[in-house]
C-alpha cells in the first residue's frame, strides 16, 4: 500500500518539472500507459491475498483517478501559460509612432470639371454625354463642315473609317441633343476628345472639353455674354474681366473668342499670359441657322448660343501648371499637391 501511495508522489514530482505538452505525454505513458506503472499494479493482484484484493483494487483506482486529475491540471496550466505568452506578444505598444496613411487626391482635371459643372448646373444647365467614336456626319457635316471644307484643317482628325472618326470636339453631342429634344435646350457636354496634334506644353492628342448649348425662342448674343462672363467670374473670382473678340467657327455665326483676366497674375502680366494680363479661355457664338435647320429646328422660331472650352488649359491656368503633360503622367509627386 505504501508503494502505491509513493507512485502518486512520483507522478506529482515528475509533472512539476514538465514544461511542455510533449513531456506531459511522456510522463502519462510512464504511469498510465498500457505498460505504465499504475496499469502494472493490477498485474500484482494475483500475489495479493484474496481478502485484501478489494481494498488493493480500490486503492489502485483511487491512485489512477488522482493521477488523471494531476495530468488534467498540468495540461490546463500549460494551456493557460501558452495563452498568456501569446497575449503578451500581441500586446499593442501605444507609444510606437503611427504608420503614415497614404491618402489619394482628386485629379486636378476632375477638380476643375466639378467646379465648371457646379456653376452651369447652378444656372439650370443639364449634363449630357455622347460617344467618343462618332459619325463624321455628327462631328463635322451637320455642324456645317462638309468634306473638303477648309475648316476641317482646324481639327486634325483620327479616322477609323471614311465616315467614322474619333470625335475631335464634344460639339457632336449638341447635334445629338437637338435631334432628340425639343427646345428649350440647356445642356453642357463634357468629355474626352482626340486630335492628331503633336505633344507640347499646351497640346495633347487626347484632351478634355466642356461644350455648352442653349436653344430657345429669343436667345440673343447678350444672353451668351451674360452667361459666359458670369461663369468666368464664378470660376476665377469676382474681379475677373472678360473680353469678347471676333472669331470663326463654321457652326456659329457670329463667333467669338473670349479672353479673361489671367488667374495667375490677376492681370499684371506673367509668363503664363505672355505678359498680356489676359488669356484666351473659350470659343463661342450664336448657333448658325444652318445647323439649326440640319437638326430640324426652324431658325425663324429658335435661336441659341454654343460655347466650348478646353478643360486642360483651364485647369493649367487655374493651378499655374506650366505643362499639359503633367496632367497625364500620373507622377505621384505632382498629384499629391492637389490633396
Ligand atoms: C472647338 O473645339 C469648338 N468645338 C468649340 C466651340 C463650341 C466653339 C461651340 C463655338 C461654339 P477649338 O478647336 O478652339 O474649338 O477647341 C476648344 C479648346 O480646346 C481650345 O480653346 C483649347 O483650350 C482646347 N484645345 C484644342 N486643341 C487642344 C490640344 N491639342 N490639347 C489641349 N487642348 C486643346
Amino acid at each position: 500500500m505504501e508503494s502505491i501511495e509513493k507512485i502518486i508522489e512520483e507522478v506529482l514530482s515528475d509533472l512539476k518539472d514538465a514544461s511542455t505538452n510533449e513531456k506531459v505525454s511522456e510522463i502519462r505513458v510512464k504511469y498510465l500507459g498500457k505498460k505504465g506503472l499504475i496499469s502494472g499494479l493490477m498485474k500484482n493482484m494475483k500475489d495479493i491475498p484474496q481478502e485484501e484484493r478489494p481494498v488493493f483494487g480500490s486503492k489502485v483506482n483511487e491512485i489512477r483517478a488522482k493521477a488523471e486529475a494531476a495530468f488534467q491540471e498540468k495540461t490546463n496550466k500549460l494551456k493557460e501559460a501558452a495563452l498568456e505568452l501569446k497575449l503578451r506578444s500581441e500586446k499593442i505598444d501605444v507609444t510606437l509612432p503611427a504608420k503614415e496613411v497614404q491618402t489619394g487626391a482628386i485629379h486636378p482635371l476632375n477638380q476643375t470639371y466639378y467646379e465648371v459643372r457646379k456653376i452651369f448646373v447652378g444656372m439650370g444647365f443639364e449634363v449630357v454625354d455622347g460617344p467618343e467614336i462618332e459619325y463624321d456626319k455628327y462631328n463635322f457635316e451637320m455642324l456645317n463642315i462638309p468634306k473638303d471644307h477648309p475648316a476641317r484643317d482646324m481639327q486634325d482628325t483620327f479616322y477609323i473609317e471614311d465616315d467614322i472618326v474619333v470625335r475631335t470636339h464634344t460639339s457632336p453631342v449638341q447635334i445629338r441633343t437637338m435631334l432628340k429634344h425639343e427646345p428649350p435646350i440647356r445642356v453642357i457636354c463634357p468629355g474626352r476628345v482626340y486630335r492628331t496634334d503633336d505633344v507640347d506644353a499646351t497640346h495633347s492628342p487626347v484632351f478634355n472639353q466642356v461644350e455648352g448649348l442653349y436653344i430657345d425662342k429669343n436667345v440673343t448674343f447678350s444672353d451668351l455674354k451674360g452667361v459666359l462672363a458670369e461663369f468666368l467670374r464664378r470660376l476665377y473670382g469676382k474681379s475677373t474681366v472678360t473680353k469678347f473678340r471676333p472669331g470663326f467657327f463654321p457652326f456659329t455665326e457670329p463667333s467669338a473668342e473670349v479672353d479673361a483676366t489671367c488667374a495667375l497674375c490677376g492681370g499684371k502680366g506673367c509668363p503664363a499670359c505672355k505678359g498680356a494680363g489676359m488669356i484666351e479661355v473659350l470659343g463661342c457664338g450664336m448657333v448658325n441657322p444652318r445647323v439649326l435647320e440640319n437638326c430640324g429646328l426652324d431658325p425663324e422660331v429658335y435661336s441659341g448660343f454654343a460655347f466650348g472650352l478646353g478643360l486642360d488649359r483651364l485647369t493649367n491656368i487655374k493651378y499655374g501648371i506650366t505643362d499639359i503633360r503633367h496632367l497625364y503622367e500620373n507622377d505621384v509627386r505632382f498629384l499629391k499637391q492637389f490633396r
